[in-house]
């Protein structure tokens, strides 16, 4: 049961699809009060309520106990503090004697304060008068989740070669180190799908150009890639280089497709072009202009994309720097005043996506003129759709690759996410792990982390056990920055173990690919708190570092340096499958309840749940290689069942035809328990 309230005159966010009639009268649940300019809801929780939800969010999986904003900001170090990252996702579930969802649908600052303040009381506060809020009844939090999902409509499927392996670093500078990354790849036997190409590869940092000097041949290039399996995935900016005589800028301008000042001048940031204009995504004629330049990269052979800076990120603006020259030139340099250098520094600081800068241009909304700070969140959304509706055009029966940095519910169905510049810390592993299911409960299924961490150093065990837990997430990329160490995995000595854990990935592919799309067509989750599938189980609720991944598995990642294994909590009887490869195994029927699980820096644990069955195939060096006509079977049960496994083509867009589930069962014959399947069936392990 979903119940819509509108609040003053909001501006089409484009989040919800379903078509719901504006309920009269008070809102239910919520106690709503005004202050200080401020619409405040307020909603007491009892003191075992989980609240779920926010997406992209920092801290735990139960976001009780933190202050939280709906307000895309770039933030290069997602510590725990950190109110606000790329995406603004501001959906809820409260849950415990009762579940209740609430959706606020504003595309300016939305704040949750969950128990930080009391820890009874959940605030949500709003600036901005006009919002829609959506109150959502149901059974539990599961079905909350998934009658949200059905408001918002399908989420944007990936081409089944986005699930392979996928490598990606700040500063590969021309063909030849990107050549040589693919080589280092297939020399040491380390599968690969997909080379990441960042800022420089284009000519300038200017969007839809290739250095020729780099790259002088690109078409040709994209081409002796492909034909080794691998796609090149190029990056967009937001920003667009001032530059008389590129072709972008010339009609930007010309045709009045970038944001404005209220002078009516072209606003100008400084971004890693240099001066720059924003395309105004807030305007379908730009979101179409914009999009269709695209098309310049997929006619050279480019299958897939990730859009970057899209909050919209600023280093500083000409307004700002002036500001600040005046506030150096009046520095008192004698002062004694130690809080005169907090504030130098922070004004410094704050040049780099300023608020005033935010309040400072304007949209134009296909005839409505909105200041940015009251669209904000819808920014980077607009640009993935701005995309997503161009590749329809350019291939309207191809799936393309496409992932946003910012981004706002809506944008799910045009793109997936990545999320942004995390670190080489065990705690973003943790992060990762905790983030996936709230994600999916937003809708972003086609999601990763930067696996290894973006941002400072990361050692060979780190990136081992984050490849461990990388290996179930759809967008599987490893990524670093500019100036860190080399974090490609034939770095840290002898390769064999990535080797290995890299090679458990394209087993499962068939398996994962299946649970994905399962969950786009059935507007599901892929990844599950335990609380969603054993609800009345109070260990289960509580558990925020083990997850369900589909129908027939659970993991528990162990994301300690040094640690030999961790502690897992099992829900009821499972089969534990410890990975060393995709072939090397060890399996041991475990009971319900706490146990210490071994699992060495190079081994992937995996819980078989009980009547479920897990299909594997056989690795390959690249998806293009993967073989499907045969399974391995492992099974944890002695009875009758069925697994229905999604399978297409992975390219094209037939998604709800029915032929694209294959069985594989296990049936009593004659006393005997088998394996039945169109497929063949190498294997049956039966336990
Ligand atoms: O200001 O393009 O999050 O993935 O490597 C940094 C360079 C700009 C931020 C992205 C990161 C990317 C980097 N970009």
């Amino acid at each position: 049961m979903i119940k819509k309230y509108v609040y003053g005159n909001p501006i089409p966010t484009n989040a919800v699809v379903a078509d719901i009639e504006p309920s009269e009268g008070g809102i239910q649940y919520l106690t709503e009060l005004e202050m200080g300019g401020k619409i405040i809801f307020n909603y007491s929780m009892e003191n075992d309520d989980i609240v779920y939800g926010l997406g992209e969010a920092a801290r735990g999986l139960n976001k009780r106990g933190g202050i939280y904003h709906g307000f895309c900001t770039d933030v290069p170090d997602q510590t725990e503090d950190k109110q606000a990252l790329y995406g603004a996702h501001n959906f809820i579930v409260v849950t415990g004697m009762i579940s209740v969802g609430f959706f606020v649908d504003c595309a300016s600052d939305v704040k949750f304060d969950i128990g930080y303040t009391a820890y009874n009381m959940l605030n949500i506060e709003l600036t901005c008068p006009d919002f829609v809020i959506y109150v959502i009844e149901g059974k539990s939090a599961y079905d909350i989740v998934k009658q949200f999902r059905e408001m918002i409509g399908r989420s944007y499927i990936a081409p089944r070669w986005a699930f392979g392996y996928q490598q990606s670093r700040w500063s590969y500078m021309n063909e030849d180190e990107v050549r040589k990354v693919v080589k280092n790849h297939r020399d040491n036997g380390i599968s690969l799908d997909a080379v990441y190409l960042d800022i420089d590869y284009m000519d300038g940092y200017k969007d839809f150009t290739v250095s020729e000097e780099r790259f002088p041949d690109f078409p040709g290039f994209v081409r002796e890639m492909r034909d080794q399996g691998i796609r090149l995935v190029p990056i967009i900016d937001a920003g667009v280089k001032i530059e008389p005589g590129y072709d972008i800028y010339e009609e930007g301008r010309q045709y009045q497709l970038f944001c404005k000042k209220g002078d009516g001048t072209d606003f100008v940031a400084a971004v890693w072009p240099g001066r720059t204009h924003f395309p105004d995504f807030m305007n379908s004629g730009a979101r179409m202009w914009f999009g269709s330049k695209y098309k310049l990269l997929t006619d050279m052979g480019i299958e897939g994309f990730w859009n970057d800076m899209n909050e919209p990120a600023m280093f500083f603006t000409e307004d700002g720097v002036k500001e600040f020259k005046d506030y150096v030139d009046s520095f008192d340099f004698n002062t004694n005043d130690p809080g005169k250098f907090f504030e130098f520094k922070d004004k410094i600081l704050g040049l780099s996506n300023n608020m005033k800068d935010y309040e400072s241009f304007y949209h134009n909304m296909d005839g409505r003129i909105v200041r940015h700070d009251q669209v904000h969140n819808l920014y980077g959304a607009n640009m993935t759709r701005a995309a997503g509706e161009a590749f329809d055009q350019i291939a309207p029966d191809k799936r393309m690759l496409l992932f946003s940095r910012a981004s706002y519910i809506g944008s799910h169905r045009y793109g997936g996410i990545w999320t942004g510049d995390n670190q080489s810390w065990w705690s973003h592993l943790l992060m990762n792990i905790k983030m996936m299911p709230s994600l999916n409960m937003c809708g972003y299924l086609y999601s990763g982390a930067d696996l290894g961490g973006f941002g400072c150093n990361c050692t060979s065990d780190l990136l081992m056990r984050w490849l461990g837990f990388g290996i179930f997430t759809p967008l599987m990329r490893n990524h670093s920055a500019l100036g860190t160490r080399k974090q490609e995995c034939y770095n840290f000595g002898d390769p064999e173990d990535f080797r290995s854990i890299i090679s458990i990935r394209y087993s499962l592919i068939p398996y994962l690919y299946s649970e994905y799309m399962k969950a786009c067509l059935n507007n599901d989750m892929m990844f599950k708190p335990l609380s969603f599938e054993y609800p009345s189980d109070s260990f289960a609720r509580i558990v925020e570092d083990q997850l369900l991944v589909g129908e027939s598995i659970m993991i528990a990642p162990v994301y300690e340096q040094n640690a030999i294994g961790r502690y897992v909590y099992l829900p009821e009887d499972m089969l534990l499958v410890v990975f060393k490869s995709s072939s090397v195994r060890r399996y041991q029927i475990m009971k319900k309840g706490m146990h210490f699980v071994q699992a060495a820096v190079n081994e992937v644990p995996v819980f078989v749940r009980r009547n479920k069955l897990l299909p594997l195939c056989r690795t390959a060096q690249c998806t293009d290689k993967l073989d499907t006509s045969m399974f391995e079977i492992i099974a944890f049960t002695d009875d009758n069942i069925e697994y229905m496994m999604y399978e297409d083509d992975g390219v094209s867009k037939d998604y709800d035809n029915p032929d694209n589930y294959v069985s594989f069962a296990i049936k009593d014959m004659d006393g005997i328990l088998g394996a039945v399947s169109p497929k063949t069936i190498v294997k049956l392990s039966l336990f």
